[in-house]
């Protein structure tokens, strides 16, 4: 069995980070290792919320696993807390990272705008990290703090998308994988992409570019990106190519929005997604 490390916080209440990620790698079949960077009694978006910082035992919980010789097959990061907590994820991944799949989620923004307690330093912070980054999974925000550029909105077409993604190659990521893109016009070489949302890949050794795009759902709920990374991790680590694991990843976002709005009284601050484990098992007993 694979066994990764994954990296974030624990939302006590939220569906999101290792509340998401635990589960849903568990759940495909891979060994799902923590190491929480701090503990919060709901994410960030609750008002009120206590935060318990994790940073000084990040070093010796790494010693330890060092002594004891444990290696992992992916080694996943996620919403990090500080700058610290960044520095201490490039040793992390001089660490662990040289026979496993190094993977960065730069979680810290969405719709434009930083989560509370992010400044746009820190984003040029974990640009840096990027630069170890095997897959980087951005969304556009995190992007345009991460290039420090302007946001773009819906103000782009395709060939702006193929900019973006080398310019987050140059920071040094082997390969991207930029979610929430969304044309409103029709684009050259993209046929149905009316009324979806999607993702573009670049893959920095080839420069081959991809695109897949799956239905957009009328609501966005907070934690999917991290739903979006975790099942994209738990699917490379069970084999998946790159293009597979990212539309799997997708998908299953997407049904699990839909079965959250089945129910009128769904709560606002995740999504249902443990009721379509049968589909994500599904998908992956056929390869994606
Ligand atoms: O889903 C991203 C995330 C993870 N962890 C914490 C958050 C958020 C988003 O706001 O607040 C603590």
């Amino acid at each position: 069995m694979k066994r990764i490390i994954t990296v974030q916080d624990i939302s006590c209440v939220g569906k999101c980070s290792l509340t998401v990620a635990l589960p849903i790698i568990s759940a495909m079949g891979v060994e799902a290792c923590v190491l929480p960077t701090a503990v919060l009694s709901t994410h960030t978006m609750f008002k009120g919320f206590t935060f318990r910082d994790l940073t000084t035992d990040i070093t010796p919980v790494c010693e330890h696993w060092k002594k004891e010789n444990i290696r992992f097959d992916a080694v996943y990061t996620g919403y990090l807390g500080s700058f610290e907590q960044i520095e201490l994820m490039h040793t992390l991944f001089d660490d662990f990272g040289k026979d496993a799949l190094k993977i960065v989620d730069p979680c810290m923004a969405d719709n434009g705008k930083l989560y509370p307690g992010f400044t746009p330093e820190f984003a040029l912070s974990m640009a840096k990290l990027c630069s170890k980054a095997d897959v980087l999974v951005p969304n556009l925000t995190e992007t345009a703090f991460m290039l420090d550029i302007p946001y773009p909105g819906r103000d782009y077409c395709k060939s702006d998308i193929e900019n973006l993604l080398k310019q987050l190659a140059d920071l040094g990521a082997k390969k991207i994988v930029l979610k929430g893109i969304e044309f409103d016009k029709p684009q050259p070489g993209l046929t149905d992409t009316k009324g979806k949302i999607g993702i573009a890949s670049y893959d920095a050794a080839t420069g081959n570019v991809g695109w897949y795009f799956h239905k957009k759902m009328p609501v966005n709920f907070h934690g999917t990106g991290d739903i979006f990374a975790s099942v994209l991790t738990g699917a490379l680590m069970r084999g998946l190519p790159l293009e597979r694991a990212y539309a799997l990843a997708g998908d299953f976002v997407a049904e699990s929005i839909a079965e959250t709005l089945k129910n009128e009284n769904h709560n606002w601050y995740g999504v249902d997604f443990e009721a379509v484990f049968p589909y994500l098992l599904k998908r992956l007993s056929e390869n994606g």
